[in-house]
């Protein structure tokens, strides 16, 4: 089959005589590889069916990506929890007056984290944690240095722009200048946290002190510029309605049309264990996949869509790999709290490279390791896995 067939389910679907007229049309454009508007896409939340809108991303994934897979071996650096902003969602920071109930790594801890590495294939470091008052620029520019020093082939994935609106207005810096030094340090890139929904009335209600949307898309936009690639993420399923995501989405496309640097899309599922929005119900598996796979169509100059396991668990984790994405993040090993905290369905998240490669395989696809910047490592199809690889 070539890769703009349609599948024999999807065809069935497309030309059941059930389908909404307003399905047929926007179904119609995905195949001819139109953008679509952002009427479409809040038409596609009310009204796309599970089914329907699984098929037609997967369409999309296997486009682009044919059976492809792709994860990374990283671990996580989480330098504090202890956080000047006050996000409602958050179950893992503590504020500076209450720091003696989180944790503070010196620069010398978190070395030691990266020379537990030591000898082991992992490309990647992701760097992501609360904003301390106390740990500025320097610090990290520092911290950066000795990754680098010590490790150089490490790629360091590192700070929300949350966490550099703050660095840099505390260094009395413009965005461009912080980040330049931080790039010369040897930040090759950045993740996509902190973006939430953009939208002023959803962040008043949820996250009220921290950079707002237009300053988000400046940082990455500034990250862009300076050459680094960065993700972008969406926090989903909580206060927001729906044209709150498609207007995010829609400011997301409009910056890569803009710079190409964005590399990856991320929806995060809202988790409602132990914060102030504990009395939101948690969107189900079908309101996720949905979202997932309205995600790929829409998102049409995203190179990827990434789920991130831990925090949706193993099995819907593989279910998304049929809704349009084609990646699951890595290996992830350390300490990622701020899912385990919030109440994700994994609490030790951590999974070898073999149970990862096996996981996509029973899946139906193809694991492929990637770098961060997706050069493609190995190709783990055919690969055979003793038992302790997958026991261990
Ligand atoms: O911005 C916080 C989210 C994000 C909750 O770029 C929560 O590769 C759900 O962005 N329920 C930070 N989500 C982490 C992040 C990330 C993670 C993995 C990979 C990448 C990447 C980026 O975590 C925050 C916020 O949106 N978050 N609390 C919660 N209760
Ligand atoms: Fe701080 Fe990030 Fe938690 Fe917000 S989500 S309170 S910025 S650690």
């Amino acid at each position: 089959m070539t890769t703009n067939e349609t599948k024999p389910g999807l065809a069935a679907i497309l030309a059941a005589p059930t389908l909404d007229a307003d399905m047929k049309k926007i179904a119609d454009k995905v195949l001819r590889q139109e953008r679509l508007t952002p009427e479409d896409g809040v038409a596609l939340f009310e009204k796309g069916e599970v089914g329907f809108l699984g098929a037609l991303a997967n369409h999309v994934r296997e486009r682009m990506h044919g059976n492809k897979t792709y994860f990374n071996r990283n671990f996580h650096i989480e330098p504090t929890n202890v956080c000047v902003f006050t996000c409602k969602f958050c179950s893992y920071s503590r504020l500076y007056k209450h720091r003696e109930e989180g944790w503070e790594l010196s620069i010398d801890e978190m070395l030691d984290i990266v020379k537990k590495y030591d000898g082991q294939p992992v490309t990647e470091v992701h760097i992501v944690g609360g904003v301390h008052p106390k740990m500025n620029l320097d610090f990290f520019i520092e911290l950066i240095r000795k990754i680098k020093a010590h490790r150089p082939d490490l790629h360091i994935k590192g700070f929300t722009a949350v966490e550099l609106d703050y660095m840099f207005r505390k260094a009395k810096l413009t965005t461009a200048e912080g980040m330049r030094l931080l790039h010369e340090a040897g930040l090759q890139s950045m993740p996509g946290g902190g973006a939430e929904i953009f939208h002023p009335d959803v962040r008043a209600q949820i996250c009220h002190d921290k950079v707002d949307g237009e300053g988000w898309l400046d940082i990455h936009r500034t990250a862009h510029q300076t050459g680094m690639v960065t993700n972008a993420t969406m926090l989903y399923g909580h206060v927001e309605a729906y044209w709150h995501r498609v207007d995010h989405m829609e400011k997301l496309r409009q910056l890569q049309d803009e710079t190409h640097g964005f590399n990856t899309f991320i929806p995060l599922k809202f988790r409602n264990k132990d914060n102030e929005m504990a009395h939101i119900p948690e969107s189900t598996i079908i309101e996720d996949l949905k979202m997932y796979a309205i995600a790929r169509l829409y998102m049409d100059n995203f190179p990827h869509l990434k789920a991130y396991w831990p925090m949706l668990g193993r099995s819907t984790a593989q279910l998304t790999l049929s809704f349009g994405v084609n990646d699951l993040d890595g290996t992830i090993d350390d300490t990622t709290k701020i899912y385990s905290m919030a109440g994700a369905e994994e609490q030790s998240p951590s999974m070898n490279t073999a149970q990862l490669a096996m996981l996509i395989r029973q899946a139906g696809r193809s694991p492929v390791e990637r770098d961060t910047v997706y050069n493609e490592i190995r190709d783990y199809s055919e690969v055979e896995f003793s038992e302790e690889e997958l026991m261990n």
